[in-house]
């Protein structure tokens, strides 16, 4: 339970930026309040144990409050808003700790003991905004989850409030320590599952708290992009290892992944070179950019990457033209980031929720929008050997142009992602990850 901290000093001012753009968003959808469910626990199929507790974003966005499910935040235009904190009666569980901190001010307090009290707190006209729960539709809500209300709230989220940006940095700098850590147990022969408990004990997190299951590659396994098996064994051979994994602070994650050689070798010098185009598409997370352009600019580097490494033997416009580049990066370049990994709202083409689909050849793109001040984005280009591609490429004719001995010399590396979360600001981007890895450098 987050206690009194010096940003909590910015707290009031992101409630009331939340309280406005909700004003907004309540007007445009034609409601008078809000009442925003944390959620619920959720047993397994004939089992009496839990999943681990996430909570809805939406009641995140308003407080720090991770823990306790069945909780409400609720919500009237000009008022304070009420936080329902569901704290039960129970000898079986440790209930959560009352809330404190300095954030606690910016609302009127009510403890439940169980979350039907909630329902005595709902105003009138009220929308509802959560998972859905059985026994609701007695509660008198005006909708639940309508879609005019939620967009237009996804669509805020996209740009962070400077208690927001705080936290985010807080986050970032939990994910270094725990890179550092990760990289000194793959130099001291880990396991993959050895770096997974080092990280998670540099972090400070459960495996639960992690934003997302961490991705611990080492050699061929780094060729599959969401790969978590988190092996046993140690490989005789260590070639290379690459570490997609977050943290989070008050809720707000960080995404960060590195790919490390262990060894000088010609995978190490496309590291290198696959780090340097990441820092140039960094540099382009600036406020009115479209975020595709950078997307499209990936792959205009990819390509000349691909050629400088001998991994074609066209020029780099023959590669990004005829869709060669996404032989070797079959990703998005990034994403939005904030209470949610892959943050909501990346495909709106506006407030009002209208859809902007990713670009025709680039179905995986997850953010289609102008880059707005305060916006947090991952960008996190890669090279991959990825057998499955690489054969369709054979089949498809875009094979003729890849220079196979060089694919069959790196590919027992499996490839290299690199990956900052950036601020776009109109004074220029500011790359969280690579300030955390320079604050928390020995
Ligand atoms: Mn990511």
């Amino acid at each position: 339970m987050p206690t009194t901290d010096p940003l909590d000093r910015l707290f009031p001012d992101h409630v009331a930026t939340l309280a406005a753009t909700t004003d907004q968003a309540l007007g445009a959808a034609g409601f008078d309040a809000v009442v925003i469910g944390a959620g619920f626990a959720h047993y397994r199929f004939l089992d009496d144990s839990a999943d681990p507790f996430t909570a809805n974003p939406h009641f995140k966005a308003w407080a720090p409050i991770l823990n306790a499910p069945g909780s409400f935040i609720v919500y009237v235009p000009g008022r304070r808003p009420t936080l329902c904190f569901h704290q039960p009666e129970d000898y079986w569980h440790k209930p959560p700790a009352s809330p404190s901190g300095d954030w606690l001010k910016s609302f009127d307090l009510k403890l439940l003991r169980n979350p039907a009290q909630a329902r005595a707190h709902v105003p009138p006209r009220a929308a509802y905004l959560g998972e859905p729960f059985a026994g609701s539709e007695d509660w008198g809500f005006a909708a639940v989850n309508p879609p005019a209300l939620l967009s237009r709230l996804h669509w805020a989220r996209g740009a962070k409030s400077p208690y927001e940006l705080a936290c985010l940095r807080r986050a970032a700098r939990s994910g270094a320590r725990a890179h550092r850590a990760a990289l000194t147990a793959f130099r001291a022969g880990a396991s993959e599952y050895e770096i997974h408990l080092a990280y998670l004990e540099a972090s400070g997190h459960t495996e639960a708290e992690l934003p997302y299951s961490n991705i611990i590659a080492l050699n061929e396994g780094a060729a599959i992009l969401h790969y978590t098996d988190l092996g046993r064994e140690h490989p005789l051979a260590r070639r290379s290892f690459l570490i997609d994994a977050g943290a989070q602070f008050r809720g707000y994650a960080c995404d960060i992944t590195r790919t490390h050689a262990a060894a000088a070798s010609p995978f190490q010098d496309l590291v290198a070179s696959v780090d340097a185009l990441e820092l140039r598409l960094c540099e382009m997370v600036r406020p009115g950019v479209a975020y595709p352009e950078i997307h499209f600019a990936a792959h205009r580097f990819v390509a000349e990457l691909l050629v400088e490494h001998a991994l074609v033997t066209c020029t780099a416009d023959a590669a990004v033209a005829t869709g060669l580049t996404s032989v070797f990066f079959p990703h998005g370049v990034g994403h939005l980031l904030g209470l949610q990994v892959h943050d909501v709202g990346g495909h709106q083409a506006d407030e009002a929720g209208g859809s902007a689909p990713p670009p025709a050849g680039h179905p995986y793109l997850r953010l289609t929008r102008r880059l707005e001040p305060g916006m947090v984005v991952t960008i996190e280009p890669g090279v991959y050997f990825i057998d499955l591609l690489l054969d369709r490429a054979k089949q498809d004719g875009r094979g003729q142009d890849i220079n196979w001995d060089t694919v069959a010399d790196l590919a027992p590396y499996g490839g290299v992602r690199i990956e900052d979360d950036v601020v776009a600001l109109a004074e220029g981007p500011e790359n969280l990850t690579r300030d955390a890895f320079a604050a928390t450098a020995d």
